[in-house]
Protein backbone atom coordinates (compact mmCIF):
# COMPACT_ATOMS: atom_id res chain seq x y z
CA UNK A 1 0.00 0.00 0.00
CA UNK A 2 2.64 2.36 0.94
CA UNK A 3 4.81 3.93 -1.76
CA UNK A 4 8.44 2.61 -3.40
CA UNK A 5 11.27 4.55 -3.83
CA UNK A 6 13.66 3.58 -6.13
CA UNK A 7 17.63 4.20 -5.68
CA UNK A 8 19.36 3.77 -9.17
CA UNK A 9 22.33 4.64 -10.40
CA UNK A 10 25.69 3.24 -11.89
CA UNK A 11 28.16 1.65 -9.67
CA UNK A 12 30.07 3.25 -6.54
CA UNK A 13 28.19 6.32 -6.72
CA UNK A 14 26.70 5.57 -2.64
CA UNK A 15 23.46 3.73 -3.56
CA UNK A 16 23.91 1.24 -0.11
CA UNK A 17 25.50 3.67 2.11
CA UNK A 18 22.01 6.17 1.23
CA UNK A 19 20.40 2.91 1.28
CA UNK A 20 21.52 1.97 4.75
CA UNK A 21 21.59 5.73 5.90
CA UNK A 22 18.10 6.02 5.27
CA UNK A 23 16.70 2.44 6.33
CA UNK A 24 18.65 2.37 9.50
CA UNK A 25 15.95 3.93 11.54
CA UNK A 26 16.19 4.37 15.76
CA UNK A 27 12.37 3.62 15.79
CA UNK A 28 10.79 3.41 19.72
CA UNK A 29 9.73 -0.57 20.12
CA UNK A 30 6.22 -1.30 19.56
CA UNK A 31 6.20 1.47 16.93
CA UNK A 32 6.68 -0.29 13.71
CA UNK A 33 8.08 -4.00 12.75
CA UNK A 34 11.18 -3.36 11.08
CA UNK A 35 10.74 -5.97 7.96
CA UNK A 36 13.66 -7.02 6.02
CA UNK A 37 11.70 -8.06 2.52
CA UNK A 38 15.17 -8.65 0.77
CA UNK A 39 17.89 -6.93 1.75
CA UNK A 40 17.76 -4.90 -1.00
CA UNK A 41 14.47 -3.07 -0.17
CA UNK A 42 13.76 -1.44 3.07
CA UNK A 43 11.66 1.07 5.47
CA UNK A 44 12.51 4.62 4.97
CA UNK A 45 10.84 7.40 6.32
CA UNK A 46 9.70 10.49 4.91
CA UNK A 47 8.59 13.89 6.96
CA UNK A 48 5.19 14.95 7.32
CA UNK A 49 4.90 18.24 10.01
CA UNK A 50 2.48 16.15 12.64
CA UNK A 51 -1.13 17.89 13.20
CA UNK A 52 -1.66 17.06 16.96
CA UNK A 53 -0.06 20.03 17.92
CA UNK A 54 -3.14 21.99 16.19
CA UNK A 55 -4.85 20.51 18.40
CA UNK A 56 -3.27 20.81 21.09
CA UNK A 57 -3.37 16.80 21.45
CA UNK A 58 -0.38 14.29 21.62
CA UNK A 59 -0.56 11.90 18.50
CA UNK A 60 0.30 8.32 19.30
CA UNK A 61 1.56 6.42 16.00
CA UNK A 62 0.74 3.18 14.30
CA UNK A 63 3.08 3.18 11.65
CA UNK A 64 6.86 5.08 12.11
CA UNK A 65 7.34 7.65 14.80
CA UNK A 66 6.76 11.54 15.86
CA UNK A 67 9.37 13.12 17.38
CA UNK A 68 8.72 17.11 18.27
CA UNK A 69 6.06 17.68 16.13
CA UNK A 70 7.67 15.76 13.54
CA UNK A 71 6.15 12.95 12.01
CA UNK A 72 7.89 10.11 10.31
CA UNK A 73 6.01 8.23 7.99
CA UNK A 74 7.26 5.25 6.50
CA UNK A 75 7.94 4.20 2.81
CA UNK A 76 9.31 1.62 0.81
CA UNK A 77 13.05 2.14 -0.75
CA UNK A 78 14.52 -0.02 -2.97
CA UNK A 79 18.43 -0.17 -3.72
CA UNK A 80 17.80 -0.87 -7.46
CA UNK A 81 21.62 -2.84 -8.46
CA UNK A 82 22.48 -3.50 -12.06
CA UNK A 83 22.29 -0.57 -13.76
CA UNK A 84 25.06 -1.12 -16.66
CA UNK A 85 24.85 -0.06 -20.43
CA UNK A 86 22.43 -2.47 -22.14
CA UNK A 87 20.36 -2.89 -18.74
CA UNK A 88 17.53 -2.66 -21.22
CA UNK A 89 18.51 -5.53 -23.30
CA UNK A 90 19.00 -7.84 -20.26
CA UNK A 91 22.56 -7.28 -19.91
CA UNK A 92 24.47 -7.36 -15.99
CA UNK A 93 21.25 -8.47 -13.46
CA UNK A 94 18.92 -7.03 -16.65
CA UNK A 95 15.66 -8.50 -15.56
CA UNK A 96 16.05 -8.26 -11.74
CA UNK A 97 16.68 -4.64 -12.90
CA UNK A 98 13.90 -3.96 -15.00
CA UNK A 99 11.32 -5.42 -12.24
CA UNK A 100 13.10 -3.23 -9.56
CA UNK A 101 12.58 -0.54 -11.68
CA UNK A 102 9.15 -1.19 -13.20
CA UNK A 103 8.02 -1.30 -9.32
CA UNK A 104 9.27 1.97 -8.42
CA UNK A 105 6.82 5.10 -8.35
CA UNK A 106 9.41 7.57 -8.28
CA UNK A 107 13.56 7.38 -8.88
CA UNK A 108 16.01 8.84 -6.91
CA UNK A 109 19.16 8.70 -9.32
CA UNK A 110 22.08 8.76 -7.20
CA UNK A 111 25.17 10.47 -8.99
CA UNK A 112 28.81 10.87 -7.68
CA UNK A 113 29.33 13.91 -8.25
CA UNK A 114 32.83 14.20 -7.69
CA UNK A 115 33.71 13.07 -11.36
CA UNK A 116 36.36 10.59 -9.87
CA UNK A 117 34.71 7.48 -11.07
CA UNK A 118 33.82 6.61 -14.44
CA UNK A 119 30.07 5.07 -16.23
CA UNK A 120 31.50 0.99 -14.97
CA UNK A 121 32.33 3.07 -11.26
CA UNK A 122 35.90 2.96 -11.47
CA UNK A 123 38.30 5.55 -10.26
CA UNK A 124 39.17 7.90 -12.66
CA UNK A 125 39.63 11.80 -13.04
CA UNK A 126 37.64 14.43 -14.58
CA UNK A 127 34.80 12.35 -15.52
CA UNK A 128 32.11 14.86 -16.34
CA UNK A 129 29.04 13.38 -14.26
CA UNK A 130 26.94 14.88 -16.48
CA UNK A 131 27.22 11.91 -18.55
CA UNK A 132 25.51 9.14 -15.55
CA UNK A 133 22.48 11.65 -16.06
CA UNK A 134 22.49 11.19 -19.71
CA UNK A 135 23.23 7.36 -19.83
CA UNK A 136 20.52 6.98 -17.30
CA UNK A 137 17.90 8.53 -18.95
CA UNK A 138 19.06 6.73 -22.33
CA UNK A 139 18.95 3.58 -21.13
CA UNK A 140 15.47 4.28 -19.61
CA UNK A 141 13.95 5.95 -22.92
CA UNK A 142 15.11 2.67 -24.70
CA UNK A 143 13.59 0.44 -22.00
CA UNK A 144 10.69 2.34 -22.83
CA UNK A 145 11.08 2.27 -26.47
CA UNK A 146 11.31 -2.21 -26.40
CA UNK A 147 7.86 -1.31 -25.17
CA UNK A 148 6.20 1.03 -27.31
CA UNK A 149 6.85 -0.57 -30.37
CA UNK A 150 6.15 -4.02 -29.49
CA UNK A 151 2.64 -1.89 -28.56
CA UNK A 152 2.91 -0.47 -31.92
CA UNK A 153 3.37 -4.34 -33.54
CA UNK A 154 0.23 -5.42 -31.49
CA UNK A 155 -1.62 -2.47 -33.28
CA UNK A 156 -0.62 -3.30 -36.65
CA UNK A 157 -1.28 -7.32 -36.04
CA UNK A 158 -5.29 -6.37 -35.55
CA UNK A 159 -5.13 -9.48 -33.65
CA UNK A 160 -6.44 -7.73 -30.59
CA UNK A 161 -9.46 -6.42 -32.09
CA UNK A 162 -10.04 -4.78 -35.72
CA UNK A 163 -11.16 -1.08 -34.60
CA UNK A 164 -8.88 -0.42 -32.10
CA UNK A 165 -7.25 3.03 -31.82
CA UNK A 166 -3.83 2.31 -31.13
CA UNK A 167 -3.85 4.41 -27.68
CA UNK A 168 -5.70 1.11 -26.55
CA UNK A 169 -3.02 -0.93 -27.90
CA UNK A 170 -0.10 1.11 -26.78
CA UNK A 171 -1.84 1.45 -23.11
CA UNK A 172 -2.30 -2.29 -22.75
CA UNK A 173 1.18 -2.81 -23.37
CA UNK A 174 2.28 -0.04 -21.20
CA UNK A 175 0.05 -1.02 -18.34
CA UNK A 176 2.91 -1.89 -15.91
CA UNK A 177 3.44 2.20 -16.07
CA UNK A 178 0.20 2.76 -14.91
CA UNK A 179 -0.59 4.91 -17.96
CA UNK A 180 -4.14 4.49 -19.52
CA UNK A 181 -5.38 5.41 -23.07
CA UNK A 182 -6.84 8.32 -22.66
CA UNK A 183 -2.96 9.71 -21.16
CA UNK A 184 -0.95 8.33 -24.02
CA UNK A 185 -3.43 10.17 -26.57
CA UNK A 186 -2.88 13.28 -24.85
CA UNK A 187 1.27 12.92 -25.20
CA UNK A 188 0.89 11.90 -28.64
CA UNK A 189 -1.27 15.10 -29.37
CA UNK A 190 1.11 17.29 -27.25
CA UNK A 191 4.01 16.07 -29.51
CA UNK A 192 2.48 16.87 -32.54
CA UNK A 193 1.85 13.43 -33.74
CA UNK A 194 -1.00 12.06 -35.48
CA UNK A 195 -2.71 8.71 -34.16
CA UNK A 196 -1.48 6.63 -36.64
CA UNK A 197 1.91 5.06 -36.16
CA UNK A 198 2.68 4.62 -39.65
CA UNK A 199 2.72 8.14 -39.78
CA UNK A 200 5.95 7.74 -37.19
CA UNK A 201 9.43 7.87 -38.05
CA UNK A 202 12.06 6.37 -35.74
CA UNK A 203 12.78 10.12 -34.06
CA UNK A 204 9.27 10.42 -33.19
CA UNK A 205 8.59 6.81 -31.79
CA UNK A 206 12.11 7.77 -29.20
CA UNK A 207 10.02 11.09 -28.46
CA UNK A 208 7.36 9.32 -27.29
CA UNK A 209 8.63 7.06 -25.08
CA UNK A 210 10.59 9.63 -23.87
CA UNK A 211 7.82 11.59 -23.42
CA UNK A 212 5.53 8.71 -21.32
CA UNK A 213 9.36 8.03 -19.41
CA UNK A 214 9.17 11.55 -17.91
CA UNK A 215 5.41 11.36 -17.10
CA UNK A 216 5.41 7.76 -15.67
CA UNK A 217 8.61 7.78 -13.84
CA UNK A 218 9.55 11.01 -11.99
CA UNK A 219 12.97 11.16 -11.14
CA UNK A 220 15.05 13.12 -8.79
CA UNK A 221 19.12 13.49 -8.96
CA UNK A 222 20.41 13.19 -5.38
CA UNK A 223 24.10 14.86 -6.31
CA UNK A 224 26.09 12.58 -3.64
CA UNK A 225 29.32 12.58 -2.44
CA UNK A 226 28.67 16.80 -1.42
CA UNK A 227 30.94 16.92 1.32
CA UNK A 228 34.15 16.69 -0.91
CA UNK A 229 35.43 19.91 -3.13
CA UNK A 230 35.30 18.12 -5.82
CA UNK A 231 31.71 17.26 -5.83
CA UNK A 232 31.31 21.02 -4.80
CA UNK A 233 32.74 22.18 -8.01
CA UNK A 234 30.51 20.45 -10.16
CA UNK A 235 27.37 21.99 -8.13
CA UNK A 236 27.12 24.84 -10.12
CA UNK A 237 27.89 24.51 -13.72
CA UNK A 238 25.97 21.10 -13.87
CA UNK A 239 22.79 22.10 -11.80
CA UNK A 240 22.79 25.59 -13.98
CA UNK A 241 23.42 23.99 -16.96
CA UNK A 242 19.76 24.83 -19.27
CA UNK A 243 20.23 21.20 -20.53
CA UNK A 244 19.13 20.01 -16.94
CA UNK A 245 16.45 22.13 -16.61
CA UNK A 246 13.95 19.20 -16.40
CA UNK A 247 16.05 17.66 -13.31
CA UNK A 248 15.81 18.73 -9.69
CA UNK A 249 18.79 18.03 -7.79
CA UNK A 250 19.20 17.46 -4.02
CA UNK A 251 22.56 18.11 -2.38
CA UNK A 252 23.71 15.01 -0.42
CA UNK A 253 26.01 13.43 1.93
CA UNK A 254 24.84 9.68 2.39
CA UNK A 255 28.33 9.63 4.08
CA UNK A 256 27.53 12.24 6.79
CA UNK A 257 23.73 10.50 6.86
CA UNK A 258 25.17 7.77 7.82
CA UNK A 259 28.12 8.70 10.65
CA UNK A 260 25.02 10.86 12.25
CA UNK A 261 23.03 7.68 12.50
CA UNK A 262 26.03 5.88 13.91
CA UNK A 263 26.92 8.05 16.57
CA UNK A 264 23.02 8.50 17.41
CA UNK A 265 22.69 4.26 17.66
CA UNK A 266 26.09 4.66 19.47
CA UNK A 267 24.97 6.85 22.18
CA UNK A 268 27.23 9.71 21.66
CA UNK A 269 25.25 11.67 19.70
CA UNK A 270 21.50 12.85 19.30
CA UNK A 271 20.57 13.12 15.86
CA UNK A 272 17.06 13.78 14.07
CA UNK A 273 17.06 12.58 10.46
CA UNK A 274 16.77 15.26 7.92
CA UNK A 275 17.67 18.35 10.48
CA UNK A 276 20.41 20.60 10.58
CA UNK A 277 21.93 20.39 13.58
CA UNK A 278 23.24 17.50 16.12
CA UNK A 279 24.31 17.57 19.54
CA UNK A 280 27.47 15.70 20.64
CA UNK A 281 26.64 13.69 24.01
CA UNK A 282 29.74 12.25 24.92
CA UNK A 283 33.54 12.97 25.42
CA UNK A 284 34.94 11.87 21.72
CA UNK A 285 38.84 11.05 20.87
CA UNK A 286 40.07 14.17 18.81
CA UNK A 287 39.76 12.66 15.37
CA UNK A 288 36.47 11.39 16.06
CA UNK A 289 35.14 14.76 17.26
CA UNK A 290 37.20 16.89 14.56
CA UNK A 291 35.41 14.51 11.59
CA UNK A 292 32.12 15.10 13.21
CA UNK A 293 32.61 19.25 13.08
CA UNK A 294 33.47 18.86 9.45
CA UNK A 295 29.92 17.32 9.74
CA UNK A 296 28.59 20.18 11.46
CA UNK A 297 29.60 22.56 8.91
CA UNK A 298 28.47 20.32 5.76
CA UNK A 299 24.90 20.24 7.36
CA UNK A 300 25.03 23.58 8.67
CA UNK A 301 25.52 24.86 5.10
CA UNK A 302 23.79 22.48 3.11
CA UNK A 303 20.28 22.61 5.32
CA UNK A 304 20.77 18.52 6.58
CA UNK A 305 22.92 15.57 5.01
CA UNK A 306 20.20 15.58 1.97
CA UNK A 307 19.05 12.23 2.51
CA UNK A 308 15.72 12.71 4.20
CA UNK A 309 15.60 16.29 1.42
CA UNK A 310 16.36 13.66 -1.43
CA UNK A 311 13.28 11.09 -0.31
CA UNK A 312 10.51 13.73 0.43
CA UNK A 313 11.34 15.76 -2.67
CA UNK A 314 11.20 12.53 -4.34
CA UNK A 315 7.68 11.47 -3.00
CA UNK A 316 5.97 15.05 -2.83
CA UNK A 317 7.12 16.96 -5.23
CA UNK A 318 8.80 14.76 -8.01
CA UNK A 319 5.82 12.26 -7.75
CA UNK A 320 3.03 14.88 -6.11
CA UNK A 321 1.65 12.65 -3.31
CA UNK A 322 -0.10 14.53 -0.21
CA UNK A 323 0.24 12.43 3.08
CA UNK A 324 -3.22 12.69 4.78
CA UNK A 325 -4.71 12.19 8.48
CA UNK A 326 -7.73 9.78 9.08
CA UNK A 327 -9.19 11.56 12.31
CA UNK A 328 -11.01 13.45 15.03
CA UNK A 329 -10.55 16.43 16.94
CA UNK A 330 -9.99 14.86 20.12
CA UNK A 331 -8.38 11.66 21.25
CA UNK A 332 -10.30 7.92 21.11
CA UNK A 333 -11.59 6.47 24.50
CA UNK A 334 -8.84 4.72 25.13
CA UNK A 335 -6.25 7.77 24.45
CA UNK A 336 -5.23 7.12 20.98
CA UNK A 337 -5.00 10.43 18.72
CA UNK A 338 -4.22 10.80 14.83
CA UNK A 339 -2.91 7.64 14.97
CA UNK A 340 -1.77 7.13 11.48
CA UNK A 341 -1.06 9.41 8.51
CA UNK A 342 -1.33 7.72 5.28
CA UNK A 343 0.65 8.79 1.89
CA UNK A 344 -2.00 9.34 -1.26
CA UNK A 345 -1.65 9.95 -4.56
CA UNK A 346 -1.98 13.71 -6.22
CA UNK A 347 -5.68 14.52 -6.64
CA UNK A 348 -7.02 12.27 -4.43
CA UNK A 349 -10.49 13.10 -3.37
CA UNK A 350 -12.47 12.70 -0.21
CA UNK A 351 -14.11 9.32 -1.63
CA UNK A 352 -10.68 8.04 -3.00
CA UNK A 353 -9.13 8.20 0.93
CA UNK A 354 -12.70 6.45 2.23
CA UNK A 355 -12.04 3.57 -0.26
CA UNK A 356 -8.06 3.77 0.70
CA UNK A 357 -9.28 3.09 4.00
CA UNK A 358 -11.51 -0.06 3.33
CA UNK A 359 -13.43 -0.57 0.46
CA UNK A 360 -16.64 -0.71 3.16
CA UNK A 361 -16.01 3.01 3.78
CA UNK A 362 -15.87 3.68 0.34
CA UNK A 363 -19.05 1.68 -0.40
CA UNK A 364 -20.69 3.58 2.76
CA UNK A 365 -19.27 7.15 2.33
CA UNK A 366 -22.25 9.71 3.12
CA UNK A 367 -19.81 12.36 3.60
CA UNK A 368 -16.52 13.57 5.50
CA UNK A 369 -15.53 16.44 7.37
CA UNK A 370 -12.39 18.92 7.41
CA UNK A 371 -11.55 18.63 11.01
CA UNK A 372 -9.29 21.83 10.63
CA UNK A 373 -12.05 24.05 9.70
CA UNK A 374 -14.94 21.99 11.10
CA UNK A 375 -16.25 22.23 7.29
CA UNK A 376 -18.55 19.28 5.52
CA UNK A 377 -16.70 17.96 2.46
CA UNK A 378 -17.81 16.32 -0.84
CA UNK A 379 -16.75 13.16 -2.22
CA UNK A 380 -15.28 14.81 -5.17
CA UNK A 381 -13.14 17.20 -3.08
CA UNK A 382 -9.54 16.89 -3.38
CA UNK A 383 -7.63 16.76 -0.55
CA UNK A 384 -4.29 18.53 0.04
CA UNK A 385 -1.09 17.64 1.90
CA UNK A 386 -1.28 17.29 5.44
CA UNK A 387 -5.31 17.41 6.11
CA UNK A 388 -7.20 15.79 8.85
CA UNK A 389 -10.11 14.20 7.55
CA UNK A 390 -13.26 12.26 9.28
CA UNK A 391 -15.26 9.82 7.13
CA UNK A 392 -18.99 9.58 8.29
CA UNK A 393 -20.53 6.35 6.57
CA UNK A 394 -23.80 4.78 6.18
CA UNK A 395 -22.83 1.88 7.92
N1 LIG B 1 32.85 11.27 0.20
C1 LIG B 1 31.79 10.49 0.14
N2 LIG B 1 31.91 9.19 -0.22
C2 LIG B 1 30.80 8.42 -0.27
C3 LIG B 1 29.51 8.95 0.01
N3 LIG B 1 28.60 7.95 -0.14
C4 LIG B 1 29.29 6.86 -0.50
N4 LIG B 1 30.61 7.11 -0.57
C5 LIG B 1 31.69 6.15 -0.90
O1 LIG B 1 31.50 5.70 -2.24
C6 LIG B 1 31.89 4.32 -2.36
C7 LIG B 1 30.77 3.50 -2.97
O2 LIG B 1 29.68 3.49 -2.07
P1 LIG B 1 28.52 2.37 -2.15
O3 LIG B 1 27.46 2.82 -1.23
O4 LIG B 1 29.06 1.03 -1.95
O5 LIG B 1 28.08 2.55 -3.67
P2 LIG B 1 27.01 1.72 -4.55
O6 LIG B 1 26.39 2.71 -5.45
O7 LIG B 1 26.11 0.95 -3.66
O8 LIG B 1 27.92 0.75 -5.40
P3 LIG B 1 27.49 -0.66 -6.09
O9 LIG B 1 26.78 -1.47 -5.06
O10 LIG B 1 28.79 -1.23 -6.49
O11 LIG B 1 26.65 -0.33 -7.26
C8 LIG B 1 32.27 3.88 -0.95
O12 LIG B 1 33.67 3.95 -0.82
C9 LIG B 1 31.59 4.92 -0.06
O13 LIG B 1 32.26 5.07 1.17
C10 LIG B 1 29.42 10.34 0.38
O14 LIG B 1 28.35 10.90 0.65
N5 LIG B 1 30.58 11.04 0.41
MG1 LIG C 1 25.66 -1.11 -3.53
Amino acid sequence: MSYKIGLVGKPSVGKSTFFNAATMNDVPEGAYPFTTIDPSMGEAYVRVDCAAPEFDHTCTPNHGYCTEGVRFVPTKLVDVAGLVPGAHEGKGLGNQFLTDLNEADVLVHVVDFTGETDLEGEPTEDHDPREDIDFLEDELDMWYLDILEKGIERYRSGYHGEDKAIEDDLAEQMSAFKINADEIKQVVLALDLELDPDTWDDEDREALAREIRIRTKPMLIAANKMDTPAAQENWEPITEDPEYEHLTFVPVSAHAEKALKNGNEQGVLDYRPGDEEFTVTADLPEEKAAGLEQIREFVTDFGGTGVQQALETALFEELGAIAVFPGARKPQEDGTFLQDCFVLPDGSTAEDFAYFLHTDIGEGFLHAHDVRTERQIGADTELDHRDVVEITTTN
